[in-house]
């Protein structure tokens, strides 16, 4: 019988075709180490063994070009944090509203969620999940349950740095508070995280260009229906993050 190598590569392009499309929005966090240190950069040896996963799925607008923008992910986690390192491609960083409260939204700003026991659900106006906004002077919001938005810059530690024309990367350590959260107390004690730990979160971008509201808005996890823009609404889109030893 002849060896026939069309099937061979038919397999080889078919199984590299499943690999590429296997973005499910979950993501295995492994432990740092050590403390990092949030500098914008991942210079941390923890950092380089922990594996990307891409930001490229569209919540909001047109799909964005490349040169308009590209964006993927990493996390680590110790007992005191979760860690986002995120790389942003992005043309023009827009920062166009001087109040972090004005349309918070509508700048350039880096949106991290978090569900810290996976109950999914509703949490536009409740803590069951959180949707932090991060501007890029460092404001953190999210709407409270007054149905107003809150200042929680103390929920996690941020820091950017331009890598090159297009290119910023964003560090960030995230203290993680449950559902139990009283936005009126200033006695909140954020979660002790613990190996095997799974939780729901989703990494996104409001991309701005200086047209006075975000053009796009880009997230690390596919969404079903007409609708994709419900993360900041519903925790029942995110993805899962586990974190392991
Ligand atoms: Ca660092
Ligand atoms: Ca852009
Ligand atoms: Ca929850
Ligand atoms: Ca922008």
């Amino acid at each position: 019988m002849k060896f026939s190598l069309i099937p061979t590569i038919v397999c080889f392009t078919l199984l590299s075709c499943s690999l590429l499309s296997a973005q499910d929005g979950n993501y295995q966090a492994r432990k740092a180490s050590k403390p990092l240190s949030i500098d914008g950069k991942a210079s941390e040896a923890d950092w380089k063994k922990a594996r990307w996963k891409a930001i490229d799925q569209v919540w909001l607008g047109a799909a964005p070009s490349a040169s308009d923008f590209q964006g993927r992910y990493k996390m680590l986690w110790d007992k005191n944090f979760l860690y986002f390192f995120v790389e942003i491609k992005d043309d023009s960083l827009s920062d166009q509203r001087k109040s972090p409260l004005d349309n918070w939204w509508e700048d350039d700003c880096l949106e991290l969620f978090i569900d810290e026991n996976r109950s999914k659900g509703i949490h536009q106006f409740t803590h069951n999940a959180f949707a932090y906004h991060i501007t890029l002077d460092y404001d953190v919001v999210d709407m409270g349950t007054k149905q107003q938005p809150l200042l929680l810059n103390d929920h996690l530690i941020a820091k950017w740095t331009q890598v090159d024309s297009v290119t910023y990367t964003w560090e960030v350590a995230m203290k993680v508070f449950n559902d139990t959260y009283d936005e009126n107390s200033k006695s909140n004690k954020p979660v002790i995280l613990t190996p095997n730990k799974v939780m729901g979160f989703a990494v996104s971008y409001n991309d701005n260009d200086g047209n006075m509201r975000r053009e796009n808005f880009i997230g690390s996890i596919a969404v079903a229906g007409e609708d994709k823009n419900k993360g900041w609404i519903d925790a029942g889109i995110f993805g899962e993050v586990k974190l392991v030893k």
